[in-house]
């Protein structure tokens, strides 16, 4: 069976549009809107930059996935990486950004049962490719995903969601860390590497974070955090981010609603040029 780039989309999308693969469990409504979607060759010249950038003992390259999984060599040439954007409800979207100190419950239904949606979509896609002859995995749903310590990043994965985006045609990076998508930057992101050639997505970019507005004097996303943990200096500081999470965010939601599933942050996310288009570019 031979894949073409519009195949893997709509496969993605009718997924994606079947109302049990795509809730937030707790609320009888979708965790996300309409995917959208890039594609990567492994023989683009980023993904080694980024195993090196990032931490060359610990990152992984898409062929380095498949040979860990399948235990035989693969041809970067041939081998693929599809990677996606989820994007944030605009009901999500409004409800987070009318929040000051820590966002909603529903914020953090998208964090858990949200992502759980994403998981499966990832692994439904890899399982789909498989059972068609075509070798494939979903790194952040492999046993072998992991978070690491690093003195240049502090928290690193062995799969960078994000970066994988980016190389895929998908966006850049903004001042506070996250990646700002094509529909901007209250979104999560996935992706499958696969051993079947599919044609790259266009980067309008050639900066690694030419969408932020920083350099035109943007400092939403600094106003929008409680924690002080975003600077022009020093962009995101992770360690404040994190305790503000673990601590302030899970206290809080505890005490205003009640809630104990989960505890993320996430209004540098909502309310700020980036949130849902390229930053000068909404339509
Ligand atoms: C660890 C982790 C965290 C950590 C650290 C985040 C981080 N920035 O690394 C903590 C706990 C703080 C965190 C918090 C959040 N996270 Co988180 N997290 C991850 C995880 C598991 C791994 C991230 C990772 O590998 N980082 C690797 C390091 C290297 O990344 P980095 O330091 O940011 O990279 C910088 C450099 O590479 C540099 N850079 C890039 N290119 C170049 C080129 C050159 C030349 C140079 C000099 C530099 C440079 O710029 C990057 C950004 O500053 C991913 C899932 C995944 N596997 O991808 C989700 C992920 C990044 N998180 C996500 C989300 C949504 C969040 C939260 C909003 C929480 C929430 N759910 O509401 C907050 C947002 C915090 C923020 N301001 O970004 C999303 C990203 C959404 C987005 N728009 O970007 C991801 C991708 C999960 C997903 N499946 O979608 N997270
Ligand atoms: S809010 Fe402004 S400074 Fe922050 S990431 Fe978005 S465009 Fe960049
Ligand atoms: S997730 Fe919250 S604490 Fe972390 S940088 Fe964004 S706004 Fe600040």
């Amino acid at each position: 069976m031979n894949f073409t780039n519009e195949f893997v989309e709509k496969w993605i999308r009718d997924y994606m549009a079947v109302p049990e693969h795509n809730t937030m469990v707790r609320l009888p409504l979708p965790a996300f809107d309409t995917p959208i979607v890039g594609f990567s060759s492994a023989a683009d010249a980023l993904y080694p930059f980024y195993k090196e950038h990032i931490d060359p003992n610990f990152y992984r390259l898409p062929t380095e996935w498949l040979e860990k999984r399948f235990g035989h060599p693969f041809d970067p040439e041939n081998v693929s990486v599809i990677s996606w954007v989820q994007p944030q409800t605009e009901d999500t979207r409004k409800k987070a950004a009318a929040c000051t100190d820590c966002p909603t419950p529903e914020w953090n239904h998208v964090r858990l049962h949200g992502e759980a949606c994403n998981r499966a979509l990832a692994k439904a896609l890899e399982d789909f490719f498989n059972e068609n002859g075509v070798e494939a995995i979903a790194p952040m749903c492999a046993e072998d995903f992991s978070w690491g310590d690093s003195d240049k990043y502090y928290l690193i994965s062995n799969w960078s969601e994000r970066h994988t985006a980016l190389i895929s045609g998908l966006g850049t990076f903004g001042l506070c860390d996250g990646l700002i998508s094509k529909v901007g930057k209250a979104v999560r992101y996935g992706s499958v590497i696969v051993n079947c050639k599919l044609t790259p997505t266009p980067r309008d970019y050639t900066e690694y974070n030419e969408y932020c507005q920083a350099k035109n004097g943007c400092t939403a996303c600094i106003k929008r955090c409680p924690a002080g943990a975003i600077s022009l200096e020093g962009g995101h500081d992770k360690k404040k981010c994190q305790a503000y999470q673990k601590e302030v965010i899970k206290r809080i939601l505890k005490e205003r609603y009640d809630y104990d599933e989960f505890s993320v942050c996430g209004l540098c996310q909502t309310g700020v040029p980036c949130e849902h288009c390229v930053p000068g570019k909404e339509k």
